[in-house]
């Protein structure tokens, strides 16, 4: 330590010390009684490719699973199908199954029922008494050995007794192998699939017994019969043959033989060894990020989750650990649903119990899929990018084939709104769908800056969706570069027309990334010199009647207008076009527009509006929209409209029903009130709202590679430490304070709450 710290500063970093101590609320959903609804109520768990649902029943326990690769529909877009609407036949991603634990606990007679899911351990526990017993039952999801691991326990020798059984939602033939079922199918379309669950008694007896049906799911004839035991250990895999290559015509190899390996492997190690496994890989990626925004009063800390929901609706209560939960969980759920070597997380991450989820369950291209990945970079979790980065990847040769029967003689490719595994689309197409999903091949970059994949992956698909607006942009008399064709999402009543505010800002977004692309790999001149002439070249966003950033070239703007979309105002998030620094008038007008869309929306469209008012400065505005995306709601009818949004007692983001994009769009939200790393710069406490006047973060990642820990009191910075990871220039922002450095690749900057060095 350097002696000759003042006081002052040793000051500072006491306070980190305490206020690091203090983010130590713990990260735990808590319930005081199990599940009912799956919806509402059943917690997740998810290792990537697989997800479970836990209900924490006692008379049955319920664990409900998928798997991201099982969809129904078709592969390829039949010709035929290429008219208007796209391929009907789509599909939906698929349920998997069901594992049912009849135990027979009667609720009556349960006491002491605690069911909760840690989020810094990814962990799901129900524990209670029942007739003298201590019982509990743990659940995990473990990445690299890809299984899901159940296991029941009880204080006393040789007290469990019950019957264990799997189920299948596609009529799988079911085979009882000694101890372990096998659930063998076909999706009718090419895909096959396989589910195994092993199941190990400790002590007792473990034998055939039938399953019962407790009216759920169609009931298998086999089930297994546990008596006496002092525990129970269930191993769940799951897998299908898809394979993410268009060339192998999306098929692979049959799942039987990876399934059997991966459930001998993990039967073959113990549970303490999955568990310490799962911990240390699950730890490594969450632990980055850490986020303290005030403390609760005790009394409502210590109520159960959806009780602080019900405060936290009712009546404003303040409950900033309860927001801290919902930020973290957003990037628990992606790490459970989108992991490397996988596809990315649909509408509803993986979780889903139906063969008809609402939107198909898919990748939905005009806000939603993309909105999922909007917490990535920002909340250290980026390589839950991949998934997305990997898919975008896999659909461009389907995507360029179709793309040239609806737009004619075109290079690159675009996608319409609603699309499948195999990049089948279906319903309208979303012409600047792939440039926004290029968006997020140059923000990998832009955070990590690794040039090796900025050359060989991101800017190949950057310069072939380029090249599709080369070829379909309009050239006007004047110059000006138009979209023949745009569409701002989903205004249904306007038809097609040219220069649509949501085209000319996504395609300026990816011209503009081209070009930084270009210049960071020091290539392509001629190319980049092109682009950068077609980017100046497009019509701009530009300001209405009413003040408002008009939303169609025309300005024809409904001041009434509360659609849940707010496309038009792309460019103030996630893109970069405008910003209250660079285009304070034009951000003045998407101030405008936000005023009178209003807050209310569906769960998606509120999260975008907490990010929105995080880039106009206005912290307090972005809370008051959190809150109401935080708001307890029960609706799980699928609504079509302009209203709902809230979560399920489970937290799950409803829009309704449960969509994932709010949950992640939210944990965006509150990077960006914390910490904004557009324009070159990376700003401190750009919004931070009253509610959160004391708190601190650590390993909030902004562009340019680099980390911020942070702390603050009485709404003002204390201290704030910069890890540079690739010794890039850095300029820090603070209100009117700055600091700028050319720093060194592994060092660590910590400054004062003057933005000045401390030695
Ligand atoms: C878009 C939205 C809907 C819904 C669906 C999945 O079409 O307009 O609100 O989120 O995606």
């Amino acid at each position: 330590m350097n002696r000759n710290k003042s006081f002052k500063q040793v000051g500072a970093m006491l306070a980190i010390t305490t206020l690091t101590a203090g983010a130590a609320a713990p990260l735990t959903l808590w319930y005081d009684r199990p599940a009912e609804s799956w919806m509402k109520e059943a917690l997740p768990i998810g290792n990537g490719p697989m997800g479970a649902m836990l209900f924490g029943g006692t008379e049955i326990e319920r664990i409900q699973f998928n798997e991201i690769s099982l969809w129904s529909g078709v592969r390829e877009t039949q010709p035929e199908h290429i008219g208007k609407e796209g391929d009907g036949r789509m599909g939906a991603h698929q349920a998997f199954g069901d594992i049912f634990i009849r135990l027979g606990h009667d609720p009556a007679k349960v006491t002491h029922y605690r069911r909760a899911l840690d989020l810094e351990r990814a962990v799901h526990t129900v524990e209670y008494d029942y007739e003298g017993v201590h019982y509990t039952q743990t659940a995990f999801a473990n990445h690299p050995a890809n299984v899901i691991v159940f296991q029941l326990k009880a204080d006393q020798p040789g007290a469990l007794n019950g019957r264990v059984w799997l189920t299948d939602m596609h009529d799988a033939d079911i085979a009882l192998k000694e101890t372990r079922f096998i659930a063998t199918g076909d999706m009718g379309n090419g895909f096959e699939y396989e589910a195994q669950l092993q199941v190990l008694n400790q002590g007792g007896e473990l034998k055939r017994g039938k399953p019962e049906n407790p009216g759920i799911v169609p009931m298998p004839p086999l089930g297994l019969e546990f008596k006496k035991s002092d525990g129970i250990t269930l191993i769940l895999s799951a897998g299908t043959n898809f394979e993410q290559d268009h060339a192998k015509d999306w098929i692979g190899e049959h799942p039987h033989a990876r399934v059997t390996k991966t459930v001998d492997a993990a039967a073959a190690k113990s549970t303490a060894a999955l568990l310490a496994e799962h911990l240390n890989d699950y730890q490594a990626i969450f632990g980055r990020f850490a986020v303290n925004l005030g403390e609760t009063a005790p009394a409502l800390r210590a109520k159960t989750t959806e009780e602080r929901l019900a405060a936290y609706r009712d009546d404003q209560t303040s409950d900033p650990e309860l927001e801290a939960l919902f930020c973290q969980f957003g990037r628990y759920l992606l790490i459970g649903c989108s992991r490397p070597g996988a596809l990315p997380a649909n509408l509803q991450g993986v979780w889903n119990h139906s063969n008809q989820p609402a939107w198909a369950g898919d990748y939905h291209s005009n806000i939603n899929v993309e909105m999922n990945y909007w917490p990535v970079e920002t909340a250290n979790i980026a390589e839950c990018h991949i998934p997305f980065i990997e898919y975008v990847d896999s659909i461009r040769e389907v995507s360029a084939k179709i793309t040239r029967i609806q737009y004619g003689d075109v290079r690159g490719w675009t996608i319409r709104t609603m699309n499948n595994a195999c990049g089948v689309g279906y319903w309208k197409w979303n012409g600047p769908g792939s440039a926004w999903y290029a968006q997020h091949l140059w923000e990998h970059y832009a955070f990590g800056r690794d040039p090796e994949y900025l050359r060989t992956v991101a800017y190949p698909v950057m310069k072939e969706v380029c090249l599709f607006w080369e070829d379909h942009l309009k050239r006007r008399p004047d110059g000006t570069l138009v979209t023949p064709d745009g569409w701002s999402p989903e205004q249904y009543k306007y038809e097609p027309e040219e220069g649509v505010t949501y085209d000319q800002e996504i395609i300026f977004d990816l011209f503009n990334n081209t070009v930084e692309a270009a210049d960071a790999l020091g290539d392509d001149q001629a190319f980049r010199d092109k682009i950068a002439g077609m980017r100046d070249a497009l019509l701009k966003p530009a300001i209405g009647r009413w003040g408002q950033l008009k939303e169609w070239e025309i300005d024809k703007d409904d001041p009434e207008d509360k659609h849940r979309h707010v496309s038009h105002l792309f460019a103030l998030y996630p893109g970069r076009q405008i910003s209250m620094a660079l285009t304070p008038e034009l951000a003045e007008a998407c101030r405008v527009s936000l005023n009178a869309r209003g807050d209310a929306s569906t769960g998606w469209s509120r999260a975008w509006k907490i990010n929105f008012w995080a880039r106009l400065g206005d912290g307090d505005r972005a809370h008051k929209v959190m809150r109401g995306l935080i708001n307890l709601v029960g609706e799980t009818r699928t609504i079509y409209g302009n209203s709902g949004g809230g979560v399920y007692a489970n937290l799950f983001c409803s829009h309704p029903p449960f969509q994932i994009d709010g949950n992640l769009g939210g944990t965006a939200g509150f990077c960006e009130m914390l910490v904004q790393s557009h324009a070159q710069e990376i700003q401190l406490l750009p919004a931070l709202p009253a509610d959160w006047s004391t708190g601190s973060l650590k390993g909030l990642r902004a562009r340019g590679n680099f980390e911020v820990d942070m702390q603050w009191k009485d709404g003002r910075l204390v201290a704030a430490t910069i890890r540079s990871k690739s010794g890039l220039p850095c300029k820090v922002v603070y209100g009117d304070k700055v600091w700028t450095s050319n720093t060194q690749a592994g060092a660590e900057y910590r400054l004062d709450q003057n933005l000045k060095l401390v030695q």
